[in-house]
């Protein structure tokens, strides 16, 4: 291994200058042009840009419009076919954008090109306005599946693809705190299960076996002892990281490998073969210095038939429950001519990788050094040294972390240190010789230090190739001042136009901290409407099937409907120190017509959409009048929503 570069310093070190520069820079910016809205500033680099948007002979005012994405009418700009991007009011977006909230632990829904946002899915994390943690199953859910944690870190949301489409029946999304993995139901945009994931911590990377979705893969990022049970706690050589293989129905974990360094990010190819992913600490260091001394780390590729293999022939050890593989470099499952893991050497730390559209191409972004890595899929599986895969390195910037697509040949890159995305050309960049700037297309600001980056159905066969969003870590001066914990800032950038380059739509600030995203077309998603009791274990309570029942001398089980403004009660009785059961139904059929179920002192908090039932289990412990009330403004008669709760003294 070589000496740690003085590079790797040089850069960040330079990197955290450029920070503190940038608010100087906007300070006294006397060449910029200042257009003074509300919430809006606009210098000239900006200015240039949205000019571009609209066409350059168009007005000012058409500028500001393409930039705060309001404006009256929704109608093509007079420049001729450009595209404004706008979704009246009332109108409705093409596609979902399922973002990532990190330790918020959620997933949030928004539309585009609105970036109006939609709904935020809790994940990981109870959240009170829709009731979620605060009921039976779903707290069960968290407490006994999840392992009982209060939150979690949402990294990658991604789509399950039926035939490398997206086909709207799940999404999932990684853990990194805790090491898991959850499945979102896009029928009901709910979390519906969870999985801790034996062996891992730091659950980073997630994503899909394509083209079926065969696997969800979460990839553990920080090495532990195996098993981390106080074995081995001062010998970081005996730890390792796994990439956790997860039934993608049953939310079970089939199989584990573990490898050598760290691992990352990762992606699926599209032919089912191949799992990539990107990692770092090829050094099996434990400090920073240690992790960035060499110049050299892996993408791997995991040969996921060659892995089934092993585990049908019995070469792995049950750990935790989990057959795990050995795929680290002396593993005799890599020393044949079919290894089950192939070690690609690439510069220093790469960050993101992610597979072409077509399936030809895995590319790795440098992180610490400034190229992106071209591997070809078809030339690993016949190389003898993964190192002669890779056939393609365009120099793209300084800091490059992850790649999008547009289904035209043109790869997209954001530069953390540049805070840009660069646009190249994939043939180019394997063409031209490596470190060859030649490939690059063009270059746009974003405001300011992109890590993610995602285009429309980017992680498809066949992008559509109109969207990108680069979700910007740093927002700094673009939106008001909220004191120091600063929005991150999603910028919307239209790439659809190859001649007039790409083009600035729009500043959305969001809340910390958006990391991946998925861009769904509207169309390929079908949510309901209001629930389907048959799709729940828990019994519907229909008007008429009402009853309070002692069912012993400390238990009370109360089954209520719920509509439209009564509950089936208007008091319910119990003893101090019962246990008190309530299921409750929303009887209501009418979309939108959500009703809650609140009470005050004992933390009980139910949302219930249409036709949902919920149910909850509490000990009545203090006497008293506790005033049941409905927390979602349904009706006119909204506050008088209510019954009593009464807890008699017990003698
Ligand atoms: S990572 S900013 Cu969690 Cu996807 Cu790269
Ligand atoms: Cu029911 Cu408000």
């Amino acid at each position: 291994m070589t000496e740690h570069t003085d590079d790797t310093d040089d850069t960040i070190e330079g990197h955290e200058r450029e920070l503190s520069a940038v608010r100087e820079e906007h300070d006294d910016a006397d060449d910029d042009v200042s257009l003074s809205l509300p919430g809006l500033s606009v210098d000239r680099r900006d200015f240039m840009k949205a000019g571009a948007a609209v066409g350059a002979a168009t007005a000012s005012a058409g500028c500001l419009d393409a930039l705060s994405g309001g404006g009256s009418a929704d109608q093509e700009t007079a420049s001729g076919g450009a595209k404004n991007h706008k979704v009246a009011p009332g109108e409705l977006d093409d596609y979902y954008a399922f973002l990532s909230g990190g330790h918020s632990g959620e997933i949030r829904v928004m539309g585009v090109p609105s970036m109006r946002e939609l709904l935020r899915i809790p994940v990981f994390t109870p959240e009170p306005a829709s009731g979620y943690g605060y009921d039976d199953r779903t707290s069960e859910m968290l407490e006994e599946e999840g392992g009982g944690y209060s939150w979690g870190d949402t990294h990658h949301p991604r789509v399950s693809q039926t035939d490398n489409d997206y086909d709207g029946r799940w999404a999932f999304v990684n853990d990194k705190a805790n090491g898991r993995m959850a499945r979102i139901d896009l029928e009901y945009f709910e979390t519906d299960a969870i999985v801790d994931i034996p062996n891992q911590q730091g659950t980073h990377g997630a994503c899909c076996l394509l083209p079926d979705t065969k696997y969800v893969f979460g990839v553990g990022e920080f090495r532990v002892p195996m098993q981390n049970d106080g074995r081995d706690l001062d010998d970081p050589e005996a730890y390792t990281s796994t990439i956790a293989a997860i039934n993608p129905e049953t939310m079970n974990v089939e199989w584990e490998v573990e490898v050598d360094g760290n691992m990352d990010n990762g992606d699926g190819g599209k032919d089912g073969r191949w799992f990539f992913t990107t990692g770092y600490n090829s050094e099996h260091a434990t400090t920073e210095s240690g992790m960035t001394k060499a110049d050299r780390d892996w993408v791997k590729a995991f040969d996921v038939p060659a892995i089934e293999a092993a585990v049908e022939n019995g070469d792995y050890e049950e750990i935790n429950g989990v057959p795990v593989v050995d795929g680290t470099r002396e593993s005799s499952l890599n020393q044949s001519d079919r290894p089950i893991v192939r070690y690609v050497p690439t510069p220093k730390s790469p960050h993101g990788v992610s597979v072409t559209p077509d399936g030809d191409y895995a590319i790795a972004s440098g992180k610490l050094d400034p190229t992106c890595t071209v591997i070809d899929v078809e030339k690993l599986a016949e190389a003898d040294d993964p190192a002669d895969a890779i056939v393609g390195r365009p120099r793209v910037g300084m800091g490059p972390l992850h790649t999008a697509y547009d289904g035209r040949g043109h790869a997209y890159t954001t530069l953390f240190i540049d805070s840009q995305v660069a646009k190249w050309d994939i043939e180019a960049a394997v063409e031209a010789e490596a470190g060859s700037e030649d490939p690059i297309v063009e270059k746009i600001d974003v405001h300011y230090n992109p890590g993610h980056l995602i285009a429309s159905e980017s992680y498809t066969a066949d992008p559509e190739g109109d969207y990108l969003i680069s979700l910007n870590k740093l927002s700094k001066d673009r939106f008001l001042n909220v004191g120091p914990l600063k929005p991150e800032n999603d910028q919307l950038i239209y790439i659809g136009d190859d001649e007039e380059g790409m083009q600035l739509v729009k500043d959305k600030p969001s809340y910390a901290e958006p990391h991946d995203a998925s861009i769904v077309s509207a169309d390929k998603i079908e949510p309901a409407d209001v629930y389907d009791p048959s799709d729940y274990d828990a019994e519907f309570v229909a008007e008429g099937d009402e009853s309070i029942e002692r069912i012993d001398d400390s238990t009370v089980h109360v089954k209520t409907y719920v509509k439209r403004n009564e509950y089936a009660f208007p008091e319910i009785r119990v003893q101090e120190g019962d246990e008190v059961r309530i299921t409750a139904s929303n009887v209501e059929e009418t979309s939108d017509i959500t009703h809650g179920m609140a009470i005050p002192e004992y933390d009980v908090d139910l949302a219930l959409a249409p036709q949902d039932t919920r149910e909850v289990t509490f000990t009545a412990d203090e006497p008293g009048v506790y005033w049941v009330y409905c927390s979602y403004f349904c009706s006119a008669l909204h506050l008088e929503m209510r019954s009593r709760l009464i807890v008699e003294p017990s003698e």
